[in-house]
């Protein structure tokens, strides 16, 4: 199969990087965007994300015309769906459920330009079978084409689950080097998209089936999520009986067969946190430590909560301080992880908003990777670490930021979520 035009459905933290990374190898790109912003931005050599590198790509790529955007698809050899798969914000008391209606509107928007021998990828993460389902989908906007489902190896159009493994902040580097899984729904469907993706990745291009691809994604993110609520549980646990939970994970790491990964104040993102959920919603009798982990990761910012107003009571008795609004407090770090300016889901900012809500005295904030605070938080300040350091009454750590590792206020109350601030 001979690809040399490349559309991708979906230009924001997949999509744009992979547009760029095909273009950047010489292939004529299309980039397919329903917002006109969007388009414009890239098309005027600019992006409207943040990735360390990937704006000069950008750049390079839309200067030497082998990266344009639009609004409308246009015929590929090759079309990538890079869409987002949200949940629906819980009904009920059983469990949020997915929103595949941008991955549907993505398909429905292609089949129009799909000609026999063309490919299309699914990239964006999904319960399983959803690669089946956009399958029928295509079929029934395209009854003069044949697709794998119903006439395997020998449909007009290929088709394969293909995930996304890049981890934010490091966008560029794992694109390249990830070793990737190909699920396509018959042999020459995965050799087609084994293919195009060996265009730029270096890494290995390991075969499966479609369902077998979407469970691989959904079980890679699920297992750092059921890891992480073991640390969240177990410093839990350990503040209960007086343990330095970051020494002791320290030590127990040390065992050969022992990783347990690190506590936090809450599992943020838009993946680790929502993925989960799409094996739940399609096993919900049997996903059951899933989802317990998923509920543990999700109530510790509630915790961290509970330890606040402990500490302001105990700051309020000690210092004799006679009212709460003498007491200021500062919050280190807003985003989902260090080092990123992403707020996406990020539990500091809940933990944050709830202060401001319940807080009648100063709130400081220092996230050294933003400008201005979000509309949300504006009653908060905006400051850095020596003025928060010195001013507030209780600190407390909220992200692992580079700037605040190994410098930490001298006085007040620490509430240390991330465990770089415990050798006081
Ligand atoms: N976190 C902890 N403790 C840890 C590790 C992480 O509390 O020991 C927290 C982080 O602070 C953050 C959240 O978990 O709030 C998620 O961060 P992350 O670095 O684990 O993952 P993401 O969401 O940035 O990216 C993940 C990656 N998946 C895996 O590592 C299995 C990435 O490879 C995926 O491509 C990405 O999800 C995705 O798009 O699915």
């Amino acid at each position: 199969m001979s690809v040399s035009i490349i559309s991708i459905i979906g230009l924001g933290y997949i999509g744009l990087p992979t547009a760029a990374a095909f273009a950047s190898k010489k292939k004529k790109v299309i980039g397919v965007d329903i917002n006109e912003d969007t388009v414009n931005t890239i098309n005027d050599g600019k992006i409207h994300i943040t990735e360390p590198g990937l704006e000069l790509t950008v750049n390079e790529a839309v200067n030497k015309g082998y990266f344009k955007a639009v609004i409308e698809p246009e015929p590929a050899d090759a079309f990538l769906i890079a869409v987002p798969t949200p949940f629906f914000p819980q009904q009920d008391d059983t469990y949020p459920k997915p929103d595949l209606s941008y991955v549907e509107a993505a398909a429905r928007s292609i089949a129009p330009v799909l000609n026999k021998g063309n490919l299309v990828i699914l990239e964006s993460t999904c319960p399983v079978g959803t690669t089946e389902l956009m399958a029928k989908l295509l079929a029934e906007e395209r009854d003069d084409l044949s697709f794998p489902h119903t006439h395997g190896e020998d449909s007009d159009i290929r088709i394969a689950y293909c995930p996304e493994r890049i981890l934010p902040g490091n966008v560029i580097s794992e694109l390249i080097d990830n070793d990737r899984v190909i699920g396509g729904m018959t042999k020459s469907c995965s050799e087609a998209a084994a293919e195009v993706y060996k265009i730029f990745v270096k890494g290995n291009c390991m075969s499966t089936d479609s369902r077998t691809a979407e469970m691989i994604k959904l079980t890679e993110n699920a297992s750092r999520d059921v890891n992480i609520a073991l640390a969240n549980e177990l410093s839990i646990i350990c503040d209960e009986l007086g343990i330095d939970v970051w020494e002791m994970i320290r030590l127990a790491n040390n065992h050969p067969r022992v990783n347990i990964l690190q506590p936090g104040p809450g599992v943020g993102g838009h993946c680790i946190a929502v993925d989960p959920w799409f094996i739940v919603s399609k096993s919900p009798n049997s996903a059951n430590l899933i989802r317990e982990a998923r509920r543990i990761n999700d109530n510790k910012p509630h915790w961290v909560i509970e330890k606040v107003k402990s500490v302001i009571k105990s700051t309020i008795h000690e210092k004799k301080i006679n009212s709460i609004k003498d007491i200021s407090i500062a919050c280190y770090g807003l985003s989902f992880k260090a080092n990123i300016e992403d707020l996406r889901e990020s539990p500091a900012i809940s933990i944050v908003s709830y202060i401001l809500e319940m807080h009648q005295g100063k709130v400081l904030v220092v996230e050294p990777n933003i400008e201005k605070l979000p509309n949300h938080l504006k009653k908060a300040e905006l400051t850095d670490f020596n003025n928060a350091a010195k001013k507030a009454d209780i600190h407390i750590l909220l992200v692992d930021h580079r700037e605040f590792q190994g410098n930490q206020p001298l006085r007040g109350e620490i509430i240390d979520t991330r465990g770089i601030w415990n050798d006081r």
